[in-house]
């Protein structure tokens, strides 16, 4: 299939207010992919609430730093933000760390559509979300430090096999900023091993803690392909599904948000007390001895 049949295939529209919003076709897409792009999925005024509330934050810093917006190349919410960033970029992390504290941000993955898909697509009727496992990602302009290599969410947030991310891009995402590579179809591979680098994040970079083994032959028998989106849109996926970052190349930040979802019933997260992954101080290897590979060093 091409990359844009594929990406037709994998796209879902909607009415979002339903009790059960995606249809058979959109069912049978995730079941065999892996992943669903939900098209429209935000409400604007919750899409609105979070660029109102981002750009309060920013203008607070702006003006402690004794900054004028007006100096900024960046025309839109994040106005000013481009001059944080050159005047004190570790200031810019901690608005990235704040910012996931929005009240927006609640609004956005706690919304009764978003547990509605996550009841489907996980054919639960209990879904959890996983707290430590929700962010709001900035990917700044030429800056590569932070970008995600191939990955599963497994590994990092554990509780459940049955279990779904929900990323949502708050801006328009596309080749030039950036938008995700997914790996469809590479959820049906189920939870592969890893070796483990830092396995409980103590250097602060959760994208270097673990490493998948023999990824080179793994995608070479898939397809992989960048997924444009819309400010709004959701991609859904499973959380055995390989996905990595692309770089940031365009002259702006990009916004993106990302929450977990996980199936209270699924057996494994029964046995497991639901505990999640390193973001709640939990190492992998204890619950998944047999899934590390080679000779560990963290
Ligand atoms: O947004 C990105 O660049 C990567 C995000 C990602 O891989 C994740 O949230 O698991």
């Amino acid at each position: 299939m091409s990359g844009a049949a594929l990406i037709e295939r994998l796209t879902a529209g909607g009415d979002w207010q339903a009790a059960r919003p995606l249809g058979d076709r959109a069912l049978a897409a995730y079941a065999e992919h892996g992943c669903l792009l939900l098209k429209d999925f935000a409400s604007a005024a919750l899409l609105q609430a979070f660029r109102d509330e981002a750009a309060t934050l920013i203008g607070l810093v702006l003006d402690e730093l004794r900054l004028d917006r007006a100096a900024s190349r960046v025309d839109r919410f994040d106005r000013g933000l481009d001059l944080l960033l050159e005047a004190d970029r570790p200031r810019v992390g901690r608005i990235y760390t704040a910012v996931r504290k929005l009240p927006s941000v609640y609004g956005l993955i706690t919304a009764p559509r978003v547990w509605a898909v996550m009841r489907q697509l996980m054919a639960t009727r209990l879904p959890g979300i996983y707290p430590n496992g929700t962010g709001v990602r900035m990917d700044h302009p030429a800056e590569d430090t932070y970008l995600s290599p191939w990955h599963q969410e497994y590994p990092y947030n554990l509780t459940s096999d049955n279990a779904v991310t929900l990323w949502l891009p708050l801006v328009d995402v596309d080749e030039a900023n950036g938008c995700l590579r997914l790996a469809p179809g590479t959820q049906r591979l189920g939870a592969l091993p890893v070796r483990v680098r830092d396995a409980l994040n103590e250097r602060r970079n959760a994208n270097e803690t673990l490493e998948i083994d023999g990824l080179e032959a793994i995608l070479a028998r898939h397809t992989t392909l960048p997924v444009p989106a819309a400010a709004g849109d959701a991609l859904v996926f499973h959380t055995f599904l390989l996905h990595r970052s692309q770089p940031n190349r365009s002259r702006a930040t990009r916004w993106t948000l990302q929450a977990r979802y996980f199936d209270f019933l699924n057996p494994t997260a029964i046995r497991h007390d639901w505990v999640g992954g390193m973001n709640e101080g939990v190492d992998f290897r204890r619950y998944h001895p047999e899934l590390v590979a080679g000779p560990a060093d963290g």
